[in-house]
């Protein structure tokens, strides 16, 4: 049985309604931003490989919505969700993703290579599970510093078969980490169903050993991952109640989440069977949170489309913000990789 004892109970945060409206407008925006990208990356304006999250977007806004900008976030191959909840701006992320110098990082990384500084988004890596270490690192220093950051890591399943989750969890878990690892569970890595890569079918089983405070919600339930990742937080930031920071962890939330898009766009899923639109309804964290919100009395008609045609707004936006943006200029790359050594000539 996973440890409930050792910071003591914390009660577990619950959703209320400017929050639901301000977590409806965040999954708005990444899903519109999304589906636009799915458009631009075949009309090549887009670059590389894409990777969508749609259907994963109530876990980037449960989770990001309650660190602040100090909090790191790490993330891997399908990134842009966690990027837009974690602060970074849309208009930069769009021009990241077309290639253009006013992206996030000058054009040059792309899609699977977002980083923001500013807002804490510490990197989307493309090498899968080669954010879990780095995170730890990124706990340590936080932990060695003394103050109450704490970082946050995203994976998918298919990462937890990596040699690199293994050491980091084994690490974590000794060196009582601030890290709250949130996995992403679609039941795929890329083509490869989980019980084609292994036995364990869950991921908080596979930390079993360790001995630390893991849960599986449902990915789709955002009120469900809101207060559980909340409890998760709370005690991450101050182990010791104090507010004075030194937080304790690590923890795990495993999300059950379902890719409603192929692994990436242009993928022709001959491994699966299309999702009856029904199942699609019942899956859909976006529509779910929506029918929870009016079911309550906190939102009409008028206010679901006005945060849609929000959300499309500030995509359009950000597609022309990106289209006038240069091209990214590869001569720059040098500069980047290499340090200048002396003034000798
Ligand atoms: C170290 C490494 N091995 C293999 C790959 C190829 N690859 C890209 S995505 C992916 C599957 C990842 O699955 P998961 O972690 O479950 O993430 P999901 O795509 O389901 O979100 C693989 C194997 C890679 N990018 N990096
Ligand atoms: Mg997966």
């Amino acid at each position: 049985m996973p440890r409930t004892t050792r910071t003591g109970p914390a009660k577990s945060p619950e959703l209320d309604h400017p929050t639901t409206l301000a977590l409806l407008a965040t999954m708005w925006r990444i899903r519109c931003f999304e589906e636009r990208v799915a458009r631009l990356s075949r009309s090549l304006l887009v670059h590389g490989l894409i990777h969508l999250s749609i259907g994963g977007e109530g876990v980037a806004a449960a989770v990001c919505r309650q660190l602040r900008d100090d909090d790191a976030v790490y993330s891997g191959h399908r990134a842009h969700g966690h990027a837009l909840a974690k602060g970074a701006p849309m208009d930069r992320v769009m021009s990241e993703l077309m290639g253009r110098s006013d992206g996030l990082c000058r054009g040059l990384g792309g899609s699977m290579h977002l980083v923001d500084r500013e807002h804490g988004l510490l990197g989307a890596t493309g090498v899968v599970g080669g954010n879990l270490p780095l995170a730890a690192g990124d706990a340590l220093a936080a932990k060695l510093r003394g103050t109450d950051q704490v970082t946050v890591v995203f994976f998918g399943d298919g990462a937890v078969q990596g040699g690199y989750f293994h050491e980091t969890v084994n690490l974590a878990a000794l060196w009582e980490l601030p890290l709250i690892f949130v996995c992403e569970n679609n039941g795929f890595a890329e083509f490869t169903p989980r019980a084609a890569h292994t036995k364990v079918e869950r991921v908080c089983d596979v930390v079993a050993p360790y001995d630390f405070e893991r849960r599986t919600v449902d990915g789709s339930d955002v009120p469900a991952l809101w207060s559980a990742f909340g409890e998760y937080l709370a005690r991450a930031r101050a182990a010791d109640g104090s507010g004075r920071g030194g937080g304790r962890g690590p923890y795990l939330l495993e999300c059950l989440t379902h890719r409603l898009r192929g692994h990436y766009e242009g993928d022709p899923q001959a491994y699966r069977e299309a999702l009856a639109e029904a199942d699609w309804a019942r899956l859909d964290p976006l529509a779910r949170l929506q029918t929870d919100a009016r079911r309550r009395g906190w939102l009409g008609e008028d206010e679901v489309r006005s945060i849609e045609e929000a959300a499309r707004a500030e995509v359009e936006a950000a597609v022309r913000f990106a289209r006038a943006s240069p091209p990214a200029e590869p001569d720059a790359t040098a500069g980047l990789v290499y340090a200048r050594v002396g003034t000798q000539s």
